[in-house]
């Protein structure tokens, strides 16, 4: 891993190696543990699945830059001054007056699932169009980049935010820019039978294809038997995620570590890192971070799953999405396998 000093400093322009798109919203996450219809106080934090792999890359060295959205509101400003701050490039990241910010609130459980709100419906976000990304194309925001990523979030926010994926698309498979899609189904967003198409459509055209067990089977239609759900094995689903077209299947299975399986036959199994979570959102965008990292680095697939892993495990044990990506030095530690419990 490059170390911190190889950190873009803030701002500098140009020469993006990675490009995300998406919708960047501020996330109010109970400061309290207990469902959302009792807890009453909320920190504010930047989240995103995009956002949060841009910021994961450029902790560890990589030089990436966000497309999207914000409202002209001071929830936008935060947005762009924390992925500024971050050293991620924001000159394609716009103000529009035309929809407020994107919200989502998040109450934390210490049992069973944590329960999401949403209120980003017609969100400055969503209003993300192709035009961002020929503005962003002309400006030559493609022009540097060795990889695109993508979520199956941005095609379920809006027909434009669809547009504006499958137009980045074109621009990266144009250049041969290697394209990463994370299926991060999200259903309060859109059903199953919307999202299963769109993402296995977008799948065929990506070169690397993320998503945990469950989101494999909605989108691959495995595991669906006279309207019933069958569980997969994780090598049908991995081979079913290679049959949609990517050359590359990753299954991240959360504590277990993560499974992937290349179109060669190239299959490698890692195991993940023990943690107590205290908050378990944003593990998996911090595995793709730390995967896409690895994977510039030409990393094997072993490494990279390690490194996803170790990056995943370290998200979950702080609150917020962005506070526990790790940079290059806390990465070194964590594959070291340091017992210190303290650094004096
Ligand atoms: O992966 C974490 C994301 O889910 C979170 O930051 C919010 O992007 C988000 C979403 O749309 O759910």
């Amino acid at each position: 891993m490059a170390d911190r000093t190889a950190e873009p400093p803030p701002g500098t322009p140009g020469g993006w190696e990675v490009v995300t798109i998406g919708e960047c919203l501020v996330a109010l996450v109970a400061t309290e543990l207990g469902p959302l219809a009792e807890v009453a106080t909320f920190g504010r934090y930047v989240a995103g699945a995009e956002a949060n792999v841009a910021v994961g890359l450029a902790r560890l060295g990589h030089r990436s830059a966000f497309i999207g959205r914000v409202g002209a509101d001071g929830f936008g400003t935060a947005i762009v001054r924390a992925l500024r701050g971050a050293g991620v490039g924001v000159e394609w990241l716009s103000v529009d007056a035309g929809g407020p910010t994107g919200l989502l609130f998040r109450e934390r459980r210490a049992l069973g699932p944590a329960e999401v709100a949403y209120a980003r419906m017609g969100s400055a976000g969503s209003r993300l169009g192709p035009e961002d990304v020929e503005a962003a194309a002309a400006a030559g925001a493609f022009d540097r980049a060795r990889w695109l990523h993508l979520t199956g979030i941005t095609p379920a926010l809006s027909a434009a935010c669809r547009a504006a994926v499958e137009q980045a698309v074109d621009h990266a498979r144009q250049r041969s820019i290697t394209i990463s899609l994370d299926l991060n189904l999200r259903r309060k967003l859109w059903s199953e039978e919307e999202a299963r198409p769109a993402l296995a459509g977008l799948a065929a055209r990506c070169d690397v294809v993320l998503g945990d067990p469950d989101e494999a089977a909605i989108v691959t239609g495995l595991g669906e038997s006279s309207g019933r759900r069958v569980p997969s094995s994780r090598s049908d689903l991995l081979d079913a995620l290679l049959a949609l077209g990517p050359t590359l299947a990753v299954l991240k299975l959360g504590a277990a570590g993560a499974t992937a399986r290349a179109r060669d036959g190239e299959a490698v199994t890692r195991p993940g890192l023990a943690v107590a979570p205290v908050d378990p959102v944003g593990a998996g965008d911090a595995f793709c971070a730390g995967f896409i990292a690895a994977r510039l680095q030409a990393a094997d697939l072993a490494r990279a799953l390690d490194v996803g892993n170790a990056c995943g495990a370290a998200a979950v044990a702080t609150i917020g999405d962005q506070a526990g990506l790790l940079d290059s030095v806390e990465l070194g530690r964590l594959l070291a396998g340091s017992q210190r419990d303290t650094i004096r």
